[in-house]
Parts: structure tokens; sequence; C-alpha cells
């Protein structure tokens, strides 16, 4: 059996965040210990480059955008949808996800959900709290080890098809060939 896992280590990575300013209160919590977490697993400041959006319906068209640039190993979301009384929360929050999940699918690119989805303000603020939840910092911790686990991947992929198969010619003599896969 081969085992390959993503390591905690962001040295010499790249990240995008996309954070919305709808219930900035608890946006910026998430922000500031997201980017905590990056710096402090290795990732320099100015790798990190932070992209704001009106609300969490805004997230997914920057979220792919910056993924397929070919700018970052991952990108980040950040938002809190807070469900309130109308029905515009179950709008928001599907799409959202859905957006964010098509984000990644369609770059090849790491795209993490942390946004929070919840009931009341109490349990935004809970969630988004570094001494509590910390939402935006095991967000920060879910881009790397998706960054390090692809780079992984696509490291052995790449090695597999520009490996040189050594095959005979027919007469003996051996002739290299590349691999056509
Ligand atoms: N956006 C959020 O990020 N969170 C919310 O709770 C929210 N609510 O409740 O309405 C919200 N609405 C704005 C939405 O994301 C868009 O910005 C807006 O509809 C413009 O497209």
């Amino acid at each position: 059996m081969k085992l390959r896992k993503g390591s905690h280590d962001a040295t010499g990575l790249r990240f995008g965040i996309v954070v919305s300013k709808f219930n900035k209160f608890v946006t910026s919590k998430l922000l500031s210990s997201c980017a905590e977490a990056l710096t402090r697993h290795g990732v320099k400041a100015e790798d990190i480059e932070v992209v704001r959006v009106p609300g969490a319906f805004e997230i997914p068209i920057v979220a792919r955008t910056m993924a397929r640039s070919q700018q970052f190993h991952a990108v980040i979301c950040l938002g809190a949808v807070i469900r309130g009384d109308t029905p515009h929360f179950d709008y928001i929050s599907a799409e959202a996800s859905r957006g964010i999940g098509q984000a990644a699918l369609d770059a090849d690119v790491p795209v993490i959900f942390g946004v929070l989805t919840t009931d009341t303000v109490a349990q935004a603020i809970e969630r988004a709290d570094p001494t509590k939840f910390n939402r935006g910092g095991e967000a920060a911790k879910s881009a790397i080890e998706m960054a390090s686990v692809m780079r992984l991947l696509k490291t052995t992929d790449q090695a597999q098809s520009t490996k040189a198969v050594v095959a005979s010619n027919g007469r003996g003599r051996q002739v290299r060939r590349r691999s056509k896969t």
C-alpha cells in the first residue's frame, strides 16, 4: 500500500484569500486568524493575496478567477451567512458552497470552504473566535494540507509522464523513448 499525505509545512507556497464584507464583524476575525495561521506555518506575508467581495454570493467567481490564475497553490474562501428570518440564507449559502466547489474543479486547484453558515449571530461569533472553533485558522490548515498533497500528486504525475522508458529495439540494443502518458 502506498500512502501519500500532505504536510503542514507551507514554506514556498502562495495563497489567495477571498473574504466577504457582509457581516464584517465576523469575517474580519476569520481573515486575521487565517492569515496568522498561514504565516505561522511558514508562508511569507507577500505570498498571501486578499480580495474583498460584497457578500458570500460573490465569492465563487473571484475564487475561480484566482484559482485559474496559476498564481496560487490554494485559494481560501471566508464569509459568514447568518440565517435571520428570510429564505435569503438558503439561496446564498447553497450558491456559495456549490460555486466554491465548482471553482476548485474548474481550476484544478484546491479552493477551501471557510464560509460560516449559522442560525444565529452568536454561533457565527463563536466559530470565528480563535480561542474557540477558530474556523479561519482551520481553513488555513486545510489549504496548506491540500496545496501540499496536490503538489505531491502533480509532481509524481509529471515525473511518471516524462520518465524515459528503456526498451529493446529488437537487435539487442537498448533505446530510450518517452512514455505516452
Ligand atoms: N451575504 C453574506 O455574506 N451573508 C449574509 O448573511 C447575507 N444575508 O443574510 O443576506 C448576505 N447577503 C448578500 C449577498 O451575499 C450578496 O452580496 C447580495 O445579494 C448581492 O449579490
